[in-house]
């Protein structure tokens, strides 16, 4: 196998200048079955956060709480998706893609009871019946970490009823969307939920301890179990799976303490999350990483956490380059003269092959696999109509070779979403961080399709024109 997933992308060769996003014609893209689509999340694009009965979540006390986020922006209004969403949908048709990943904002359908709320369900049963409508396979996450503002202030994921208010969520979306849906994903990113937003504070509900992180984590897994069964009653035909980011840690030297910091730095970005899910169990590792945090776990829960996968969902950014800490933990070493995006992370293709593969290696029950979210950030600006996002087009297409890759390896990866359809709220960075395939004016709303997904939309329409 090659080494470096660019290999496969000449930017000089004739036909990278005339097309340079396009897979080359023995990439496993041409696959009419493997699925490519685009991905959002409902606070960071619907706006409307005191509409119709929604009730505040986490995210809008800690972006109304000055210094938590870049410029003091918030999600209040964000790409005002909730009454421009019949607009956006026919603008995800127009590209040609074939699914779409949304969130549902868990304080716009509930009450703090757990009473339906009707207008809000009304705005998800009418999006994703314009999206059937489409022929766009829908995706749909229940947690995409916008908690119920009342259950944090219940003590949240530290608590362990909001495992089972979560479950009792998933019950009556599963009752009310059964039929629209084709894939439920459980959480997104529970390491961020736990970590970023328990361990160290930098997202909300912003609290800053690692026993909290361990615990958090645990009621969000228990959450996911409990929600499992009670999906695939209500709604049998669906898929039903989870989204985890995943971090790819390489060694900054050969030696056996940097080896070391790298496979502990795994542990806690990857084996914390995939353990439980796919073999029932923490990784003992983790509290050598991190003494003292064990959660308080109850008979039971590690069954309930670990049931059998439809799919998993994979989140794939950059990697992290690593080196002893000198004492039992790792410390990150940032490489020199790399390409980075606007977040300042590295593009570094080879990380999601190399993680897909190694996956395949360590869990002999890995179920097959979406890259639910994969794309950069960087300064796009519109010129003449038009947004030339050169940087983000080799991004996409050297990830998707990676992908490729994987799947010549034997990994089952069953399809990629963009992440993001569109500009959007970059949770501590704002607006300012641009991850869109589509850019968006925040001051009138327009929409201006970029050159990356005209190139993804040109790609569909060769293959479909194909098959
Ligand atoms: O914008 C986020 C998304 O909500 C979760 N995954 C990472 C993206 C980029 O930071």
């Amino acid at each position: 196998m090659a080494n470096d997933a660019s290999a496969v992308f000449d930017a000089r060769s004739p036909q990278s200048l005339a097309d340079p996003f396009t897979p080359p014609a023995d990439s496993s893209l041409w696959r009419k079955n493997f699925l490519l689509g685009a991905a959002t999340a409902s606070y960071q694009i619907e706006g409307a956060v005191a509409e119709d009965g929604r009730l505040p979540s986490i995210w809008d006390t800690f972006s109304a709480t000055p210094g938590k986020v870049l410029a003091g922006d918030t999600g209040a209004v964000a790409c005002d998706h909730y009454h421009r969403w019949q607009e956006d949908v026919d603008m995800l048709a127009g590209l040609g893609l074939e699914a779409y990943r949304l969130s549902i904002a868990w304080p716009r359908v509930m009450d703090a009871s757990g009473a339906p709320n009707r207008k809000g369900l009304d705005f998800y049963k009418r999006l994703l019946a314009r999206l059937k409508e489409k022929g766009i396979a829908t995706s749909v996450t229940l947690y995409h970490w916008d908690l119920p503002q009342h259950l944090e202030d219940r003590g949240g994921w530290l608590n362990r009823d909001t495992a089972y208010r979560f479950a009792d969520y998933a019950d009556l979306m599963s009752r009310e969307l059964a039929g629209s849906v084709d894939a439920w994903s459980t959480l997104n990113e529970p390491w961020c939920s736990a970590y970023l937003g328990y361990g160290n504070g930098h997202h909300a509900p912003g609290l800053a301890d690692g026993r909290f992180a361990t615990q958090a984590m645990h009621h969000l897994l228990l959450a996911h179990g409990l929600a499992l069964p009670v999906l695939r009653a209500n709604d049998p035909a669906s898929q039903k799976g989870i989204v985890a980011n995943m971090g790819r840690g390489t060694a900054n030297s050969d030696s056996a303490a940097d080896r070391r910091a790298t496979y502990l730095f795994e542990v806690q970005h990857n084996a914390w999350i995939l353990d439980p899910l796919l073999k029932g169990a923490y990784p003992r590792d983790l509290f050598e990483l991190w003494p003292g945090t064990e959660p308080l776990v109850l008979d039971g829960d590690m069954q309930t956490i670990a049931a059998p996968l439809d799919f998993l969902g994979v989140n794939y950014y950059f990697r992290t380059n690593l080196a002893s800490d000198g004492a039992h933990g790792f410390r990150e070493v940032p490489p020199q003269g790399v390409e980075r995006t606007q977040m300042g992370w590295e593009v570094y293709p080879d990380g999601l092959r190399d993680l897909l593969t190694g996956f395949r290696k360590t869990y002999a029950n890995l179920p097959p696999i979406y890259i639910t979210e994969n794309g950069m950030a960087s300064d796009d600006k519109v010129t003449d109509g038009r947004v030339d996002d050169t940087q983000r087009i080799a991004f996409l297409k050297r990830h998707l070779a990676a992908v490729d890759q994987a799947i010549k390896a034997g990994v089952d990866v069953r399809g990629y979403f963009l992440w993001s359809l569109m500009d959007n709220f970059e949770w501590a960075f704002g607006y300012e961080r641009r991850f869109g395939v589509v850019h968006v004016d925040y001051a009138t709303q327009k929409r201006t399709i970029k050159r990356s997904a005209e190139l993804v939309a040109k790609f569909l329409r060769e293959r479909k024109a194909r098959t």
